[in-house]
């Protein structure tokens, strides 16, 4: 069976990419163009009333939200590929704490940042100086956090790799490379280092090779 995976091949669908290439499970990309609004046909909003990427259909499964279908599917092949949610109660327990961390306190900001310096004049909302600096107050204060976290344990959840790393991915790639903010990482050096270990992982590699000719625009990588 073939995942379905409906979006484009960047932002928050690459924390679902990812996931299946860690977990060796084949899909194919079904392209819905967020930037032409195709995320809020009908047909679309069949699968995701709210109109956002992604989307996987499994069989006839359907599942929305990045980081529930990563956790659907690191849980359903737990014993192939990667084991990305640890072997114990107590494991599983961080690398849940770590994930939340990620979705409640580290992405909010860093998508702040993401949207006004990389995407406002694409989706032509008014761009918002305030808004970056106060998400960049914030994201420092989370990253000083992370720090201490990192120079006690390899990983987010402890000396192994796991979700909670992965889903960190898609939107630190943009805050490295993409808006200019690298030096949020690279001013902490466990956190760089953190980086530098997830982000060459042959998985995430794969996933920014998916990235179509079209979504290099303006000399910018989505
Ligand atoms: N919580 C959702 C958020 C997804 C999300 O924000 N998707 C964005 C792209 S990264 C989107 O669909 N934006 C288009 C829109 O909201 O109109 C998830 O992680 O699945």
């Amino acid at each position: 069976m073939v995942v379905k995976v409906y979006g484009p091949p960047y932002a928050s669908a690459r924390r679902v990419l990812v996931c299946l290439i860690e977990k060796e499970v084949k899909f194919e990309i079904v392209p819905v163009d967020i930037l032409k609004g195709e995320n809020k046909d009908p047909k679309f909003l069949k699968l995701q009333p709210f109109g956002e990427i992604p989307v996987i259909e499994d069989g006839d499964f359907t599942l929305y939200e990045s980081r529930a279908i990563i956790r659907y599917y690191a849980d359903k092949y737990k014993a192939q590929g990667a084991n990305l949610v640890g072997n114990t109660v107590e494991e599983k327990g961080v690398i849940e704490q770590w994930l939340e961390v990620e979705g409640q306190n580290y992405h909010p900001h860093v998508n702040n940042l993401v949207l006004q310096l990389l995407f406002s004049s694409k989706l032509g909302f008014p761009f918002d100086m305030k808004l970056v600096e106060e998400s960049e107050e914030k994201l420092n204060k989370v990253l000083d956090i992370y720090e201490e976290r990192l120079s006690k344990s390899k990983y987010l959840a402890g000396d192994f790799f796991s979700l909670a790393d992965l889903s960190h991915l898609p939107f630190t790639h943009y805050l490295v490379n993409a808006i200019g903010k690298e030096y949020m990482i690279r001013d902490r050096v466990h956190v760089s280092a953190w980086w530098d270990d997830i982000s060459n992982r042959p998985s995430w590699k794969s996933v920014l090779q998916l990235a179509p000719v079209t979504s290099l625009k303006e000399g910018i990588q989505l």
